[in-house]
């Protein structure tokens, strides 16, 4: 599902991504690298140029060039992007309480998966606790009702057909005295496609829709037929008026442009996809979700977004000052000790970076190192770290006892502290490099 996509987009945020310092070059270059994948996509051009535009604008921004993580930014930028093309938040159903009848209305052209997606909808519903009704309003193909009929029965989901109508509006009404007289609380009503819009097929659908004023009116379309999907969908909005979409097919190899472009182009929602032939194989559209899977990495989301939390980047240029300035303490060491343990296993971070899995072993992250370190640190006083000088055998024994270490490891510590500082003033001023500063800090 989008494997390809999702190749193209993480092989151009590796561009970036792993960068402690960006150019708006590599940015030029990740940029190049999107527009050809969403192209070979099938995204419609105009909603490739906006987003290339969008992207581009913000991420050339200062706030992500001067960042402490251009990479990370970047990639974040792109994310929030996608998921918005997506569709921004995702769109449930929108139906009546359980008191009151509610009615979908499936439409679309031939073959896309209209009858399929009916029944997985009522098998949805009614694991939510819902008591759908399936009517047959298909009078057009052959077998259309015992189609549906057997997929009920499969689900366990019941369905309303008339033997010999004619009439697509008679059926619904059968189905709505069904509804009423069984208690079901959703009719779902599954209607006749065409290999082409056409009048005929428009008619019909308008005097359905003014019968059964449904809650909502979902297009199925096939995600196959890429650009050609959306246009549907617009002809569809224009002439009936949808409430959302449906995509089906979306486990074959669907190169994914019409879930893209589909909201920018039509405004309607991808509420759900179609995921495989069975009833199970329906899910809810998630646009975050599906953007953090095109990309590969919703991790690397999740962890900037983590990161953000944790290292006010102001704090960090600070500190930066502070080492230039040979003004770098234990008590600056002991909060970084702090930030660290608040990010969570040091190890598990490092591994959601792209590039970093497999590279990070255990015994780079001393963690028992870590925890006497952050013991003796904690035992001294705000005093004593902000001015590591005063710190004479009498206060490291005193200390030594109260972190459960030994004199011997309390003066390693401070030696170990003095001989990083000095390499942290060289590093300040060789690179003005925080990133980097801040990978070593996290050691
Ligand atoms: N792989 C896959 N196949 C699907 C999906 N949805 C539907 N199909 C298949 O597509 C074919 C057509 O599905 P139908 O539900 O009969 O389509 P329809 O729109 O009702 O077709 P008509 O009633 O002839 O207009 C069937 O073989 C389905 O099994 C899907 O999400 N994935
Ligand atoms: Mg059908």
């Amino acid at each position: 599902m989008l494997d390809k996509l999702t190749q193209k987009f993480s092989a151009a945020l590796r561009i970036i991504s792993g960068k402690a310092v960006i150019t708006e070059k590599n940015i030029d270059d990740a940029v190049e690298s999107i527009k050809m994948a969403l192209l070979e996509a099938d995204v419609n051009l105009r909603v490739v140029r906006r987003f290339v535009n969008a992207t581009i604008e913000e991420a050339k921004g200062k706030r992500v060039l001067n960042s402490v993580d251009p990479g990370q930014q970047f990639v974040k930028i792109v994310h929030d992007k996608l998921a918005a093309f997506l569709g921004g938040d995702s769109e449930g159903l929108k139906l009546k309480g359980p008191d009151t009848l509610s009615t979908v209305l499936m439409l679309g052209l031939q073959g896309s998966g209209k009858t399929t997606s009916s029944a997985k909808l009522a098998l949805r519903l009614k694991k939510e606790g819902r008591r759908p009704l399936l009517a047959a309003c298909d009078l057009v193909r052959p077998a259309a009702a015992e189609q549906l009929a057997i997929l009920g029965k499969q689900i366990g989901v019941p369905v309303y057909t008339e033997e010999g109508a004619r009439d697509p509006v008679t059926v619904y009404r059968g189905a709505l005295a069904r509804a009423k007289k069984d208690l079901n609380d959703t009719l779902i009503i599954d209607t006749t496609g065409r290999l082409q819009i056409d009048e005929i097929m428009m008619d019909e659908l308008k005097r359905l829709r003014d019968a059964a004023r449904p809650d909502e009116l979902l297009l199925v379309a096939d995600s196959m037929t890429g650009q050609s999907a959306v246009d549907i969908a617009k002809t569809f909005d224009e002439k009936i008026g949808l409430t959302g979409v449906v995509l089906t097919k979306f486990d074959s190899d669907t190169r994914g442009g019409a879930a893209l472009s589909l909201k920018t182009v039509t405004g309607r929602a991808l509420k759900f996809v179609g995921t495989g032939e069975k009833p199970e194989d329906f899910e809810p559209f998630h646009p975050d979700r599906a953007a953090g899977r095109i990309l590969g990495m919703g991790d690397v989301v999740s962890l900037v977004e983590k990161a953000q939390e944790v290292i006010d980047q102001k704090a960090a240029l600070k500190l930066q000052e502070k080492m230039e300035k040979e003004n770098f303490t234990l008590e600056d060491w002991f909060s970084q000790l702090q930030t660290v343990k608040k990010m969570g296993s040091i190890q598990k971070l490092l591994e959601m970076i792209p590039g970093m899995a497999g590279q990070v072993s255990e015994e780079d992250i001393d963690k028992e190192n870590l925890k006497s370190q952050e013991a003796i640190l904690s035992s001294m006083t705000r005093k004593e770290r902000t001015n590591h000088l005063i710190i004479g055998p009498s206060r490291r024994s005193r200390i030594a006892r109260g972190s459960g270490t030994s004199v011997a490891e309390v003066g390693r510590l401070i030696k170990k502290f003095e001989k990083m500082r000095t390499m942290m003033k060289k590093m300040a001023k060789m690179g003005k490099n925080p990133a980097a500063l801040q990978q070593m800090m996290g050691r």
